[in-house]
């Protein structure tokens, strides 16, 4: 459950929040697929609740009605398209599953596909499930309840959803049958969303129920889904992320703020020289790390001091560093711009979502913030595929905030964090000839739009990162989007 079965030459998942199936299918032809991006992450398929109640916001999608494929996102039809479409162009399809719990008591009690669930009964008819379903009799976590009690973090409600028991045969079954569904239309994995909240042994038991992924999309014979589970864990609770690692992947939290620490300058560049499990990371293999996710970009579940779109040059530089580096399987969010912390994504007078456009320079208009389309995030994607396995080499600081490091002889980086210019000669560990700094600049045509870097027969190269420069890195490599 630890292999994302990327097509060959590629990496980095890419959260495309609140997006339609057909925006997406065409992102994978024109843009991802192109750009060697590996998977998306797509938002909760299945039908959830519609709260016009709160104008509709986006976390309307964490509240199930039924597990019929109709959202905001489209129909069944239109998922069965994207997954065909993005696999053809070489991108995988990873579905957020809300399997923990179905919808809290919120006023409205129709959903996206037009069901209706009676609360009161812990009645959704179009599962079914019932009251015996569910945890029961019902409690609430409460905060303490993080700190020093496991089972009640399990068994009660995460913020008054509908806590389903995992232990139920018929619960079980009916979660399996979605999943596999969700197979048989060809994506390579799930997200499991509030993973904490179930038990691992429960867990155990779906996982091991589901098919493997469909070789008419691709997928090697007998490759299981790629599963990585929602666990927030900076430390000191009742339960820990090392339970979830025997079953799948787990989310890294830890690297998204320890990253955002370092490069707000809260922690020197130069400690990263032993980024990974040193740092308290989980291991490589169990790791799907990630700089903001779409909660704590908004101060949900426990956001705060995380780094985001909004504070664009740190931002840059910590997600360029997550991709530089080989530790972890790198996610990047792709977000919708918002003010405040609850609105949903851009929409119509009557609900549905507005498709990003596509502006003359390649960025997104529409109140699409599309970071996954910045230059200076698609070029680490570059970067990381020409890497490729080749291990970290030839790490360099100024003692300071300004460091470089190869990967293998096919990629070299630096960054400069300091207020001071960075001008050094540097081991680069590329062969010798021209390269574009693919961070400052498109190669077009075979000329560089950006700084260009020549690297001598001993490896060598004058580096330059000015304080005041656009961005804080140079990024070179010997894939064709940098060599001269
Ligand atoms: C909405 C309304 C609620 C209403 C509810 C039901 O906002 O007022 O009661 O409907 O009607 C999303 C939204 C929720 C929304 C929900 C359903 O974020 O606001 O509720 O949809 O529409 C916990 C879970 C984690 C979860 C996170 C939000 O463990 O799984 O809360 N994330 C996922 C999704 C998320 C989604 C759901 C789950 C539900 O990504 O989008 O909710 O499907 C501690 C614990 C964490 C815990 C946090 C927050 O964290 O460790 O496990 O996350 O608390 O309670 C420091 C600590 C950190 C701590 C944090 C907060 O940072 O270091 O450990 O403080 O105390």
């Amino acid at each position: 459950y630890k292999n994302p079965y990327y097509a060959p030459r590629r990496s980095v998942n890419v959260h495309l929040f609140e997006w339609k199936w057909t925006d997406i299918a065409n992102e994978c032809e024109r843009f991802l697929g192109p750009k060697g991006y590996g998977g998306i992450q797509i938002s909760p398929p299945n039908e959830n609740v519609v709260l016009w109640t709160y104008n509709r916001p986006w976390w309307e999608r964490y509240q199930p009605i039924s597990y019929a494929l109709v959202t905001r996102s489209g129909d069944e039809r239109q998922f069965a398209d994207m997954v065909r479409r993005c696999n053809a162009a070489g991108v995988r399809i990873y579905v957020d599953a809300v399997i923990n719990h179905m919808t809290g008591e919120p006023p409205e009690n129709y959903g996206t596909a037009g069901n209706t669930a009676s609360y009161r009964d812990f009645y959704y008819p179009a599962v079914p499930y019932r009251r015996e379903h569910f945890n029961w009799p019902n409690c609430v976590i409460d905060g303490m309840d993080y700190v020093n009690n496991a089972w009640r973090v399990r068994n009660c409600e995460l913020v008054g959803l509908k806590d389903l028991n995992q232990a139920d045969e018929h619960v079980r079954n009916r979660i399996v049958d979605f999943m596999n569904k969700l197979i048989d239309h060809g994506v390579a994995g799930f997200r499991i969303d509030a993973a904490k909240h179930m038990w691992p042994q429960d867990l155990r038991i779906i996982y091991d129920r589901l098919k493997n992924l469909n070789t008419a999309h691709g997928f090697p014979a007998n490759a299981r889904p790629y599963i990585y589970q929602e666990v927030i864990d900076y430390g000191g609770e009742a339960i820990s992320r090392d339970e979830y690692t025997p079953l799948g992947a787990v989310t890294e939290f830890l690297a998204g703020r320890e990253l955002s620490n370092a490069f707000r300058r809260n922690n020197q560049l130069r400690w990263l020289s032993t980024w990974g499990p040193q740092w308290g990371l989980l291991s490589h293999s169990d790791s799907l790390t990630f700089i903001d996710n779409h909660d704590n970009e908004r101060g949900h579940g426990g956001g705060g001091g995380i780094l985001t779109y909004k504070e664009p040059r740190p931002y840059k530089g910590a997600i360029a560093f997550l991709l530089a580096h080989p530790y972890g399987e790198p996610q990047i969010m792709s977000s919708f711009d918002f003010w405040d912390s609850e609105v949903g994504p851009p929409m119509d007078r009557n609900g549905n979502i507005i498709s990003p456009a596509i502006n003359s320079d390649g960025t997104c208009g529409n109140g699409w913030v599309c970071q996954h389309r910045w230059r200076q995030i698609y070029a680490m994607v570059g970067f990381r595929n020409a890497a490729a396995s080749a291990g970290l080499a030839n790490w360099w600081d100024n003692g300071s905030n300004q460091i470089a490091f190869c990967r293998g002889a096919n990629a070299f980086i630096a960054f400069n964090n300091d207020l001071w210019d960075l001008n050094q000669n540097l081991q680069t560990c590329l062969p010798a000839g021209r390269y574009c700094d693919v961070i400052s600049g498109d190669k077009v045509n075979n000329s560089c739009r950006g700084k260009t870097v020549t690297v001598g027969s001993n490896g060598l190269a004058q580096i330059f990162v000015g304080a005041n420069d656009y961005d804080m890195m140079l990024a070179i490599h010997v894939g064709p989007e940098s060599r001269l």
